[in-house]
């Protein structure tokens, strides 16, 4: 560890570490801090205040400079040479007493196209397909429910295209706070022009600000919403009947199974007012062009991937797909999380998403690496933690913090210790790192070159700003080194401009791409030959699937997983402005620090009256799960029964109160509705 690292600039055009709009961001020297560039996506260089503060954690004290390892059970400084060597050995001895699918791989969305193909390909070249992101945990179910319609899971539209719509419905998302410059350079503008905001959210937050209509949905309740829009399209005859009959099958059985939904008791069931229900499915069936977009709101709960089905249905019946400024649009999380899945770090899907069951795509992608990667799918990501100790062993986790950002963290911690080998790569000593064998310190963003993918499917080049401080090396060259000497394959490659141009003859979204063609625009998948820079509207004639039609899906109410008992509150969390997931970054600038410092629990003035909660008091958040101790924030910008905090911060952490409840078939983690009771600490 170090004090502050001393560190060269020489600015030069990258992308923003983090969110998934992927805006352009230099350094600036006299500022000493981010700025905007003319970028394909922000084009008049604009930035939120991450952008601009992204330079400040890898200045920060905390920084990891030089190897750690773990001797007589505390942290000591290492050569290079020791630490990688002490890697090959922890990994190697769990793969030869219990096999390769003993061995974890936590990837990283954080982290370039080149770093996690990379990653990707260690696993599999050691023999197995356990390896993971944390897309798992954002929009897993997102794509489940979309790749199953449409046969692609990414953002169906552009963001040049979307203002075109007439109506925005945005589920689950609050796109003004986590996509900050989409909102207000491409949703803001439009809304100032007359398209109609419906916001679905039990929030009434930045986004909800420019809404037209607020369904402040009870969390969980999703569904029984959805289907009362769908209804109300049914009885007031807003279905599109050409694009039902063209592009859909099932109509009959889905009307059927809308017989004995009635609007009224589902807008109860879902805490939301009938009339403003209405009047949000008129609006969005009366739209000429109508644009969903859908965030964690809808994708975290354990019923994920069907809220996802419900919101496909009713962009199906209003023919709301394969036109501009209409689709269903998954915002992504991190600048890289489209990427880190489209490259392959994902258990069941090689680079490309084909699966690894699929033998031809195995022999094809065998044809370029030399060695045939296994064809049993592995396990996700909090499935491979709640195996630590069981049939897993080891693991290897790069630029995550799963230690902080996996649900029930008493029930994580305890695996971290089940495990008899763990290998962090990082930048500062994380929740998980703290339990690791060996600590490997890695480049910031701004240390490093290569490519991201960015929410609406576009891949544009970093390049380094920074010097690494002290003995740091770039993640690409420790993955690079890792790879030679765990495995039997060459990881000898020049550099990432290599290492893609190898992918993209692997993946086939990205085949005919060329890195040195990217330059300082973006190229867009899928890249059909003879393509400029790629497709912008999927599904026009037919889905992605092949096929020129799809189903319409009934699907039906799951209640939460935790049951409300007397007294208790729903918890959901999510995200602000100024801060990202872990805390990581944005707790490491002093200027994101100042603009908000605690977590607050957001609570109903009627639940804090109910309890003798004073606005401002400290109180108790606790289940059988944990507890933890946040001041209360109280108004009636949350819905009543239902109270709020982020995960952005470290103690206490939020995520010792949610559950191990997964989505049977996404496997995403139940963030948003635990039930905990509320009351001021002693
Ligand atoms: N500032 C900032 N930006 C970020 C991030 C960050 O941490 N900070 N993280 C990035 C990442 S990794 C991701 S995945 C994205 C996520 O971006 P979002 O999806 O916008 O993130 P969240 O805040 O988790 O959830 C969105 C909204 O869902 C609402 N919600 C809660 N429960 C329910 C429910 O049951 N139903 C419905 N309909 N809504 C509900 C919450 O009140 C919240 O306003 O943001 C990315 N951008
Ligand atoms: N309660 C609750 N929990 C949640 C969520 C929620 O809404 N509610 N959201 C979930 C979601 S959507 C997500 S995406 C996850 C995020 O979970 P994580 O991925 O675990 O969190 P991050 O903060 O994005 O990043 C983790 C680590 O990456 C390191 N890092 C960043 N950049 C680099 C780099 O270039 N190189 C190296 N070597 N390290 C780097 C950071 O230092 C940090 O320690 O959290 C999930 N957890
Ligand atoms: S909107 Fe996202 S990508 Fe753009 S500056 Fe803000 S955090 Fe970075
Ligand atoms: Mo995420």
């Amino acid at each position: 560890m170090s004090d502050a690292p001393e560190r060269a600039y020489e600015p030069r055009k990258s992308i923003c570490p983090f969110c998934g709009v992927g805006c352009g961001v230099v350094y600036n020297h006299e500022t000493g801090k981010g700025t905007g560039w003319e970028a394909p996506v922000n084009t008049r260089g604009e930035l939120c205040p991450k952008g601009v503060a992204a330079f400040e954690p890898g200045e920060h004290e905390d920084r990891l400079t030089q190897p750690l390892v773990r001797e007589n059970g505390q942290f000591v400084t290492a050569p290079w040479e020791e630490a990688i060597a002490r890697v090959v050995e922890g990994l190697e001895a769990a793969r030869e007493t219990h096999g390769p699918e003993s061995l974890a791989f936590f990837s990283s969305s954080n982290c370039t196209n080149e770093e996690n193909y990379l990653f990707q390909k260690i696993a599999r070249a050691l023999g197995t397909n356990n390896v993971d992101n944390c897309a798992r945990l954002c929009h897993s179910s997102t794509v489940t429910a979309m790749a199953e319609r449409f046969g692609a899971g990414a953002m169906t539209n552009t963001l040049e295209d979307i203002p075109e719509a007439d109506v925005f419905l945005v589920t689950g998302a609050n796109p003004a706070e986590q996509h900050p410059v989409i909102f207000n350079s491409y949703l803001g503008p439009a809304i100032q022009d007359g398209t109609t905001l419906i916001h679905v959210d039990p929030r009434d937050n930045k986004t909800t600000n420019a809404a037209d209509i607020h369904l402040p949905v009870s969390p969980g309740y999703d569904i029984p919403l959805l289907n009362a829009l769908a209804k109300v399209l049914l009885e007031e005859d807003l279905v599109e009947d050409s694009f039902v009959a063209e592009r859909t099958t099932r109509f009959e059985e889905f009307v059927d199974s809308l017989a004995d939904v009635d609007v009224e008791a589902n807008a109860d069931l879902a805490g939301v007012d009938p009339e403003k229900l209405r009047a949000a499915a008129r609006a969005y069936g009366e739209a000429d062009r109508a644009a969903a977009f859908t965030g964690m709101g809808m994708s975290q709960h354990h019923c994920g991937t069907d809220n996802v089905r419900a919101l496909l249905n009713l962009a199906l019946l209003t023919g709301n797909v394969g036109k501009r400024g209409t689709g269903v649009n998954p915002l992504r999380g991190q600048n890289n999380v489209q990427g880190a899945n489209d490259v392959g770090a994902r258990p069941a899907d090689l680079p490309g998403y084909e699966s690894v069951t699929d033998e031809a795509a195995r022999e094809r992608v065998a044809a370029v690496w030399g060695f045939e990667p296994p064809s049993t799918p592995g396990l996700t990501e909090v499935e491979l933690t709640h195996e630590f100790g069981d049939s897993v062993h080891a693991a290897f986790v790069f630029a995550e913090n799963p230690g902080l950002t996996e649900p029930n963290l008493n029930r994580v911690r305890r695996e971290f210790d089940e495990l008899d080998f763990l290998v962090v790569q990082d930048l500062f000593m994380t929740e998980t790192a703290e339990h690791a064998d060996v600590i490997l310190p890695g480049s910031t963003w701004a240390e490093k070159a290569g490519s991201v993918t960015n929410t609406d499917r576009q891949v544009m080049r970093m390049r380094p700003n920074a010097s690494l401080p002290g003995d740091a090396r770039r993640d690409l060259d420790i993955l690079r080194e890792i790879g030679e000497r765990l495995t039997d394959v060459s990881f000898d490659y020049d550099g990432p401009g290599e290492v893609f141009d190898e992918m993209t003859t692997v993946n086939p979204l990205y085949e005919g791409m060329a890195y040195a063609d990217i330059g300082e625009g973006s190229l867009r998948w899928p890249f059909p030959a003879g393509a400029d820079d790629g497709v912008g509207v999927l599904h026009e004639d037919t889905f992605a699937t092949g096929d020129r039609t799809t189903p319409l899906l009934p699907v039906e109410h799951v209640p939460p997983a935790d049951d409300l008992g007397e007294g208790e509150l729903a918890l959901t969390t999510g995200r602000v402005l100024q801060h990202f997931n872990s805390g990581a970054f944005s707790r490491r600038s002093e200027t994101l620090v100042r603009m908000r410092g605690e977590d607050v629990l957001e609570m109903h003035p009627a639940d804090a009256d109910d309890r003798g909660i004073e606005d401002g008091e400290r109180v108790a958040v606790e289940n059988d799960r944990g507890l933890v101790e946040v001041a209360a924030a109280v108004s009636p910008i949350i819905t009543q029964g239902s109270v709020f905090l982020t995960f952005h911060y470290s103690d206490p952490a939020t995520n010792d109160l949610t559950g191990d409840a997964l989505d049977p078939e996404a496997k995403i983690p139940e963030y948003k509705h635990s039930a905990v009771t509320v009351r001021p600490v002693e």
